[in-house]
């Protein structure tokens, strides 16, 4: 059944689609990955536009695979920080290559999240691999590149409302499952927290490539 209606599209001329396209890449250049963050709150109408924000994401047959957990719980973001060091101690004292632990050097990363209980708020993202509905199971399409790009669309709208976050990944991070109490069917995806930087807050120095190392243009 072919259910289409009218895309109302407002015309941006050429000019302005310049300055536009700059103007998005400047902002979006200055974001950075903060592991530092101060305690200030954030207005939960600001937090709720962010997930809304991310939910307007494509996704494979539109199943918006994608569940939004928002920890402000003080109690709640303790435990997740305990799940969470313990996982990424091992990880790092036992699990993770020489490799891998040379490549996160210059980021100064260690098993000590602090962070998972001083930001303001969590967000564990969830893959939904399949819909419940009535005990059938309902297979989603492209989980992860689904909910990969709603997670870019939530680290934009975040960066936007001028508010710093990380795309942290504890390994396994199941325990998000038990803590947060999600069905089966979810898979914790990232951990995302968000919030203001720390007065003090550093960061790597580090650069992202130019465009001529990103791209290929076969014109
Ligand atoms: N998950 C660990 C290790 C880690 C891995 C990568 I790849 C990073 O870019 C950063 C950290 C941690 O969160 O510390």
């Amino acid at each position: 059944m072919n259910m289409h209606i009218p895309y109302e599209h407002t015309r941006v001329p050429e000019n302005e689609q310049v300055v536009r396209s700059q103007e998005f890449f400047a902002e979006l250049r200055t974001r950075r990955s903060l592991r530092f963050f101060a305690q200030t709150p954030i207005p939960t109408t600001v937090l709720e536009n962010i997930v809304a924000a991310a939910g307007t994401a494509p996704s494979g047959a539109n199943k918006q695979p994608w569940r939004f957990v928002v920890v402000t719980n003080p109690d709640l973001k303790r435990e997740i920080r305990i799940a969470a060091e313990a996982e990424e101690k091992k990880s790092y004292e036992e699990r993770m290559p020489e490799e891998w632990l040379a490549d996160l050097a210059p980021l100064g990363t260690d098993w000590h999240k602090e962070f998972l209980e001083i930001a303001p708020a969590l967000i564990a993202v969830f893959a939904v691999n399949y819909e419940l509905i009535d005990g059938k199971q309902h297979k989603n399409y492209y989980v992860k590149e689904s909910v990969g790009i709603a997670c870019g669309f939530l680290l934009a709208a975040i960066h936007r409302a001028g508010l710093v976050a990380l795309t942290h990944t504890p390994s396994p991070m199941d325990f998000l499952q038990r803590i947060l109490d999600r069905p089966e069917n979810e898979k914790p995806f990232l951990l995302i927290p968000v919030g203001f930087p720390a007065e003090d807050a550093t960061v790597p120095d580090i650069t992202k490539k130019p465009l001529s190392e990103i791209s290929i243009w076969r014109t």
